[in-house]
């Protein structure tokens, strides 16, 4: 049975995700204004991406037989300043979110509840991945995101990932 502190962190935790969600729609939007399609897309498919995060942990509770209490998602920014920028947000946000499923982590551990640590073991796994692609997109951009062909063909190439 889930104790009552790590029912509170995974529901907070669900919140997040369905948050990242709004944000990175937020950006695609944005992005999409601009015509940079690619990008956009990449971002409406990484906002999916978090609302399954979030639906993991929704399922994880149900499973358990514990509580769901869904809360308030707050509104994302919407005013944005270039798209390194919002890659470097989104960078910024994502590691936010580690430190939020290492603290899930280290709860659970303190508390000795193995499946929820077990259960964890993908999000921090997850993690490390999303940092490092959205680091390696953040450094082609520093390298020739002023150079219009190769933002044409980068922006090509992340819209492969499909939205
Ligand atoms: Fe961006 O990752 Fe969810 O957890």
């Amino acid at each position: 049975m889930i104790s009552e502190k790590i029912n509170e962190i995974l529901n907070e935790q669900i919140n997040k995700e369905f948050y990242s969600g709004y944000l990175y729609l937020s950006m695609s939007a944005h992005l999409k204004e601009l015509g940079l399609n690619g990008f956009a897309s990449w971002l409406k498919h990484q906002a999916r991406e978090e609302v399954e995060h979030g639906l993991k942990i929704f399922d994880y509770l149900i499973d358990c037989n514990s509580f769901v209490t869904l809360k308030q998602i707050r509104m994302p920014e919407f005013e944005f300043n270039g798209i390194l920028s919002i890659f470097n947000m989104v960078y910024d946000h994502e590691k936010c979110i580690t430190q939020s499923i290492m603290s899930v982590a280290k709860n659970a551990e303190e508390e000795c509840d193995r499946t929820t640590l077990n259960f964890v073991d993908w999000f921090i796994e997850e993690q490390i991945e999303e940092e490092e692609t959205v680091k390696n997109i953040i450094k082609r951009l520093e390298l020739f995101g002023e150079d219009k062909a190769s933002l044409y063909l980068l922006d090509k190439e992340l819209g492969e990932r499909g939205s």
